[in-house]
This record gives C-alpha cells, structure tokens and sequence, in this order.
C-alpha cells in the first residue's frame, strides 16, 4: 500500500467508523470527508463523485484508487499491513472462517439497513414503514444469533488476536435492533465487543464517532 494520506468519505454512527477504527490501529493518517447519507441528498451527491452506490464508507487510498464495501476496504486494510496482524494470514488456518463472517456481517445484516430510511426502496408503502423496519431489524436480530451459534471467541472473535471482524462487529452491533438486543442474541460476542468497546486506543474514537447523539439521530431516522 501506497504511503501517504488517506480520504475516507465517511459518518458519525455509520459503518466508516469500523474502517476509521482500523486506519486508527494502523497509523494510517486520513481525511475524513463528513456527510450523513442515509439523511441527506447532499451528502449522497458528494459521495457518488466517488462512489455510484452513494454510499459511506468510501475510501480513496493515497495513490487515488478508489475502495468500496466495507468489508473489502477492512480486509484490504488488514492484508496490507500484515504487521499489524489485523487479518488472519492467506495460510492460517482461521483464514476461512475470517471471510466468511466478514462477508457474513457485510451481505446478511449490514446491506439491509440501506431498506429503512425509505422503505419505497424496496417498494413497500410508508404506511408499511414500521412492519418492514421492524422485519428488518427480526432478520439482523437472527442473524447474528446465528453467527454467535457458530463461533467459539477466545478473548475475540476468531481467536486471541484481536482482527477487523471484531471492529466490523463492534461497530453495526451498534445499528438497529442496537446493543441490547444483540447482547441478548449474541451472548458468546458480546463480552468481546465490550472489551473492543474498551479497547484502550480506540475509546477516544469510540466516543467521538459513536456517541449516544448520533445513535439517537440513527435510530430517529429509522423508526422517526
Ligand atoms: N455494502 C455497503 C453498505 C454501506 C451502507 O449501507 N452505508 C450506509 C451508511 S451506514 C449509507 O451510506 N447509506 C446511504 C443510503 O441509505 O442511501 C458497505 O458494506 O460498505
């Protein structure tokens, strides 16, 4: 990877704070360009001069090349600085198991939240609003006791070492149907994400970019 700073188009409370969280372990220096896209048209159009999709995070690595998909941009991150050990290697046995949740959070729970703050998007009338986000939030809910159900954490989620996957989960535990729920669906996770919650580098990050402002805002926009 390309010395030099990064642009991460990014938002409080949104999926960018896992990748802001990774950048932050990393030592990688960024720019954060700031726009709430599930609210704002706005923010949407600044976006999509990077990214068609219109969606954060997107980020521009310092040679200008262009990354998508939170997933890929964290595994990217974490394989590029194999120092860091972020990522199980291509050769360590937990490889297999590292993409399939990281592909996990991203396809099964992470994409479904694009469905709440407009449910026409999938073509349901605003009358059917709170059924649809309530649905949603069912589907994530079984999502993630079904990921609890299959790992085994050992101070984190793959193991001892601390990777992206614990971030990802750290952070869209934090989305709809929010934390409490997911400590109720997730009881083998849930001490990690608590200890990644605590993690000593990442609490100013943490509470800057995640504060009960925007978790509030978040949930406002959803179920408002
Ligand atoms: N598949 C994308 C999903 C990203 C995504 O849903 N981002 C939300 C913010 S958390 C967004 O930008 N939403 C814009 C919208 O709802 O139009 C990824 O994993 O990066």
């Amino acid at each position: 990877m390309a010395t030099g700073e990064c642009v991460l188009y990014g938002a409080a409370a949104s999926g960018s704070v896992a990748v802001e969280a990774a950048l932050t372990l990393l030592g990688i220096p960024f720019r954060l360009i700031e726009g709430e896209t599930w609210s704002s048209e706005a923010a949407r159009a600044c976006v999509e001069e990077q990214n068609a999709m219109r969606q954060v995070p997107t980020l521009i690595l310092p040679d200008g090349e262009v990354l998508t998909e939170s997933a890929a941009i964290l595994i990217y991150l974490a394989d590029a600085n194999p120092a860091a050990k972020l990522a199980p290697a291509l050769d360590d046995p937990k490889r297999a198991q590292f993409l399939r949740w990281m592909f996990f959070v991203s396809s099964a729970i992470y994409s479904l939240h694009w469905i709440k703050p407009d449910v026409g998007r999938i073509g349901a009338p605003q009358s059917a609003r709170d059924d649809v986000v309530n649905a949603v939030h069912e589907r994530i809910a079984f999502c993630w006791r079904a990921m609890d159900a299959q790992l085994a954490p050992a101070g984190y989620l793959l193991g001892d070492e601390l990777t992206v996957l614990d971030l990802y989960v750290a952070v869209v535990s934090r989305f709809g149907p929010w934390r409490e729920r997911f400590f109720a669906e997730a009881p083998k996770m849930a001490p990690v994400v608590r200890r990644v919650d605590e993690d000593p580098r990442l609490k100013e990050l943490w509470e800057r970019r995640l504060v009960a402002d925007n978790s509030l805002r978040v949930q406002q926009v959803v179920l408002g």
